[in-house]
C-alpha cells in the first residue's frame, strides 16, 4: 500500500524541498529531554521524527512515541534494527532493507517476521533501500547487523546499489554513515546516488555541524537526519532547521 506520508515525500521531493527527520534513540533521551526538543521543534519546522536505534537496550521506546504523540503533531516514522521494535502508535515505519549487506536476516528475515503485525496495525509502511557506508569506524549498526558497510570512496558501488534496490521496487533511499560517525558520507557518493534513482533520499550518520548538512542538501539529499548532536546540544535543532528550511528558500529547485 502507498500512503499519504509517502506521497508526501514524493511531493517534496519533486518540488526539490528538503526535510529535516530528528533522530531519537530510546536509550539516550529521558522524558525532560524529549520535552525540550518538542518545546524547539514548535519554533523550528522539524519535518519528522525517527525512533530507534541498531542497538534499543532500554524499554522506553513505547513511552517515548507515546509522549511525542501526544504532544506533537510531528509525525514519528520507527527507525527499527529488529522486528521486536515494531509499535503501532507510531505513524509510519521505515521498512528497512539492508541493501549494502549480505545477510539475509536483514534483507528479508525481520521482514517475514514482522509482516503479519504490519498487516495488522495502521502503520503506514515506506519501503527503504538501507546503505551503511563505511565513516572510518565500525559503528553499532555494522558490528549488530553483520554486514561490511560500502566502502566510503566508491560512489558507483553505491549508486548500482541504489539502483538496484529502486529496481526491486524500494521507494526511498537511506546512505547512513552510522551513528556518531567520524565523518559523513561524501558529497560525491551522495550525488552519484541521486543521479542513479528517483527515489528521495535520506542521509545521516555525523552531520554535526550546518556547513555539512548544506554540503549533503547540495549534494542531492531530501532528507537530512541528526541525531547524535541535537541529543549533544538540544539548541543544534535550530541550526538545522534554520539550514535546511533557509536552503529551501535560496535554492533553485530544478538544480536537482
Ligand atoms: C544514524 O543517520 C543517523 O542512523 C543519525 O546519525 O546520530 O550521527 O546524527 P547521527
Amino acid at each position: 500500500r502507498l500512503t499519504s506520508l509517502y506521497d508526501a515525500l514524493s511531493k517534496r521531493r519533486t518540488n526539490g524541498q528538503k526535510s529535516l527527520a530528528v533522530l531519537l534513540d530510546p536509550d539516550n533521551l529521558d522524558e525532560a529531554g524529549c520535552q525540550r526538543l518538542l518545546e524547539l521543534s514548535e519554533t523550528h519546522t522539524v519535518d519528522y521524527f525517527f525512533v530507534g536505534g541498531s542497538l534499543v537496550t532500554s524499554a522506553h521506546q513505547a513511552a517515548l512515541i507515546r509522549f511525542i504523540k501526544s504532544r506533537s503533531a510531528v509525525p514519528v516514522l520507527l527507525f527499527p534494527s529488529h522486528s521486536l521494535h515494531l509499535d503501532a502508535q507510531a505513524d509510519g515505519i521505515l521498512l528497512l532493507s539492508l541493501i549494502s549487506g549480505r545477510n539475509p536476516d536483514f534483507l528479508i528475515g525481520q521482514h517475514v517476521i514482522a509482516a503479519p503485525l504490519l498487516r495488522a496495525s495502521n502503520l503506514q509502511i515506506l519501503p527503504t533501500g538501507y546503505m551503511l557506508v563505511d565513516t572510518g569506524r565500525q559503528t553499532t549498526a555494522s558490528y549488530i547487523s553483520g554486514t561490511t558497510p560500502l566502502p566510503y570512496d566508491k560512489p558507483s558501488i553505491a549508486a548500482c546499489t541504489a539502483m538496484a534496490g529502486e529496481q526491486l521496487g524500494l521507494r526511498l533511499m537511506y546512505l547512513d554513515g552510522g551513528s556518531g560517525a567520524m565523518y559523513p558520507i561524501s558529497p560525491a557518493m551522495i550525488r552519484a546516488v541521486r543521479q542513479a534513482v528517483e527515489a528521495p533520499l535520506i542521509v545521516g550518520g555525523g552531520i554535526n555541524t550546518a556547513e555539512k548538512a548544506y554540503a549533503a542538501l547540495q549534494a542531492g539529499a531530501d532528507i537530512i537526519v541528526v541525531g547524535n548532536q541535537i541529543e549533544k546540544d538540544p539548541g543544534f535543532l535550530a541550526d538545522m532547521s534554520r539550514t535546511v528550511h533557509q536552503f529551501n528558500q535560496t535554492t533553485d529547485s530544478t538544480d536537482f
